[in-house]
């Protein structure tokens, strides 16, 4: 058994390597990365360590942060359509904290990517451009596809290529993407994930704000918060000893003395939309002085919501739709209740709420 296993293994990785290698052109500099990169998608994964820089590589940019609501609206269509989607991978290099820098590998340049909206039944024809500066192969594998790696063997690209598919979204829910190539926990870690929405069609219910949430956590060399470029540390993340816990690839980054907070109002609602990219640490999502009145565990939104749930756990490579109100005044904080991991790792972000005291609700005496 184990042998018909192995053979059909290689069988399909000499298949990749073949229609790979006719597009690879000038990228074969990746050398024995990029052929390693091949054999992820039989039965070994060839752990061959990739050559990390120690300094920062590529182009420097202000922020990685995703605007959460920067978001594709809710869709209101009664019908299926196609889409046409380019994902590109930038490799950049930004800041995790004032002071901080580090190699990112994203999906747009941002973190989580950007999230992806469809209505079950629409047909996506997906591109990946892996940009020319970058220096490594990339793909993505999502998980509201039926197919071979969710698309990774068909879209396992060189830099300054790009390769493309096509799929239903056959399943309502909330799904990650995420790069797929042998290193991929290296890649996850270093940004590389994002989140998908396939609408039932019936829609999704109404809300008056949304946000666009991912947690990952970072592996460096140096202490959390030394001073100066942290590169990448293979042996603490095999140790699964993150420096960084991050949402949206900025520690605090989603608060008002870093970047910004999410903005709402009393008497308001929200939805949360929430992936954990990992690779390896799950999220005890919380919001402090705040419940999640709705919860749709894993995405699964033809699911009945648990009701008004304190934490809820989102697992590496898993999803969570949160329905939240604001009765009162004041920040709540978006939070992984492994609380070393927000006072100390960076995993905290805030929605002001505004609006008129509710003494009946909450008063300080
Ligand atoms: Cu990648």
């Amino acid at each position: 058994m184990l042998q018909t296993n192995r053979r059909t293994a290689s069988d399909r990785s000499n298949v990749s390597r073949r229609s790979f290698m006719k597009g690879l052109g000038t990228a074969a500099a990746a050398g024995g990365f990029m052929a390693s990169g091949l054999e992820a998608f039989g039965a070994d994964y060839a752990m061959e360590r990739p050559d990390i820089p120690l300094g920062p590589v590529g182009r420097k940019v202000n922020r990685v942060a995703a605007d959460p609501t920067d978001i594709p609206p809710p869709i209101r269509r009664h019908t299926s359509k196609t889409h046409d989607i380019t994902l590109t991978s930038e490799e950049v290099v930004a800041e995790i904290e004032p002071g901080v820098t580090f190699n990112f590998m994203t999906f747009g340049g941002q973190v989580p990517g950007p999230m992806i909206r469809v209505r079950q039944g629409d047909t996506v024809n997906l591109t990946l451009t892996n940009d020319a500066s970058n220096r490594m192969p990339h793909n993505v594998d999502f998980h509201a596809v039926y197919g071979p790696g969710g698309g990774a063997e068909a879209t396992l690209v060189a830099p300054g290529q790009s390769r493309s598919f096509s799929f239903q979204a056959m399943y309502p829910g909330a799904f990650i993407y995420h790069c797929a190539v042998p290193n991929l926990d290296y890649h996850i870690a270093s940004g590389m994930f994002g989140m998908i929405v396939v609408e039932p069609p019936e829609g999704l219910p109404p809300v008056d704000h949304e946000f666009y949430i991912g947690q990952h956590e970072v592996y460096t060399n140096k202490k959390t918060g030394e001073a100066g470029h942290h590169a990448f540390d293979f042996d603490a993340m095999m140790d699964e000893k993150p420096s960084y816990v991050l949402l949206n690839g900025a520690k605090y980054g989603l608060t008002p003395d870093r970047l910004g907070a999410m903005e709402a109002n009393v008497g308001e609602t929200a939805r949360v939309f929430m992936v954990t990219g990992g690779p390896n640490l799950t999220s005890s999502f919380h919001p402090i002085g705040n419940v999640w009145t709705d919860v749709w565990r894993e995405g699964a939104i033809q699911s009945a919501p648990e009701k008004n749930v304190q934490t809820t756990p989102v697992a590496p490579g898993s999803c969570g739709i949160f329905h939240m109100k604001f009765p009162v005044p004041g920040p709540v904080f978006l939070v992984d209740h492994a609380l070393s991991r927000v006072a100390r790792k960076g995993a905290k972000a805030t929605i002001n709420v505004t609006g008129p005291e509710q003494p009946d609700i909450f008063a300080a005496r």
